[in-house]
């Protein structure tokens, strides 16, 4: 089984960050023998790395149920914002991706400053005047922010140059793995060809059926916090 999401990535607002890319990627359930046909196919693998994850909201969960995901990873933070009802509008039609119906789409925000203020738009029913100390985390209570999930992956990625695409395999420590083949498009490129790339490397792993993965944060949730979970999937954000 596979899934298809899309994440479009964004810089922060100035004049060099103003481009977006698009991260494309498909979900999908990986087994002993996704490491044989890896091999079997040629990709290569590039490395592995073992990274912690802090997702953080509000105890009313302000952010996630706007689709908003705000983690901390290697010392840095990252908010993902939904982007879904732009890219649907975007893609109607196009009977050729059927998969681009499991897409999901986020805007990634690596900028700090660009995150509070986001944030702070989010809650702005509270007194949350962000202070300029990047170093300083006091933001995150000033803002009422607190941590919601904590784990750590281990992280296999492999890439397929003929396809140019890369693939992840993860291991998290609450005992989920999942994996995911992915491809950068900047703002502009061809994403039918992205989609195209990655159906062909799915094909070619033998990932078949259409029905959506999980992603790790569906499982925790479901695991450590289901009341949070069950929230967001009456609101249709997981
Ligand atoms: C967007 C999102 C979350 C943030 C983490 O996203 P995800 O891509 O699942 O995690 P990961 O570790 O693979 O990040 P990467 O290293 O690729 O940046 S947590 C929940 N969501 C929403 C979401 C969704 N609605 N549906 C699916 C399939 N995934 C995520």
């Amino acid at each position: 089984m596979f899934q298809l999401c899309a994440i479009l990535t964004a810089a922060p607002k100035n004049d060099k960050d103003d481009q977006m890319s698009v991260e494309v990627e498909r979900k999908f359930v990986f087994s002993a023998d996704t490491l044989k046909k890896l091999d079997e196919i040629g990709a290569v693998c590039v490395g592995q790395q073992q990274f912690q994850d802090q997702y953080f909201d509000t105890p009313q969960f302000n952010l996630t149920l706007r689709d908003m995901w705000l983690r901390k990873r290697k010392g840095c933070w990252e908010l993902k914002c939904s982007m879904a009802e732009l890219s649907r509008a975007k893609e109607t039609g196009g009977e050729q991706f059927k998969a681009a119906a499991l897409c999901t789409r986020y805007k990634e925000i690596t900028n700090l400053p660009e995150i509070q203020l986001r944030v702070q738009e989010v809650i702005k029913d509270r007194d949350t005047e962000t202070s300029p100390l990047l170093q300083d985390e006091s933001w995150l209570s000033t803002m009422n922010l607190v941590c919601f999930a904590d784990f750590t992956t281990v992280r296999r990625s492999f890439t397929l140059e003929e396809e140019g695409v890369q693939i992840d395999l993860d291991q998290a420590d609450f005992g989920y793995q999942v994996g995911e083949v992915e491809v950068v498009v900047p703002q502009g490129g061809d994403m039918q060809s992205a989609l195209e790339r990655i159906d062909r490397t799915a094909q070619k792993l033998g990932l078949t059926g259409d029905k959506r993965v999980e992603g790790k944060m569906h499982v925790y949730l479901k695991r450590n916090h289901p009341e949070h979970y069950a929230k967001l999937l009456s609101e249709r954000i997981l």
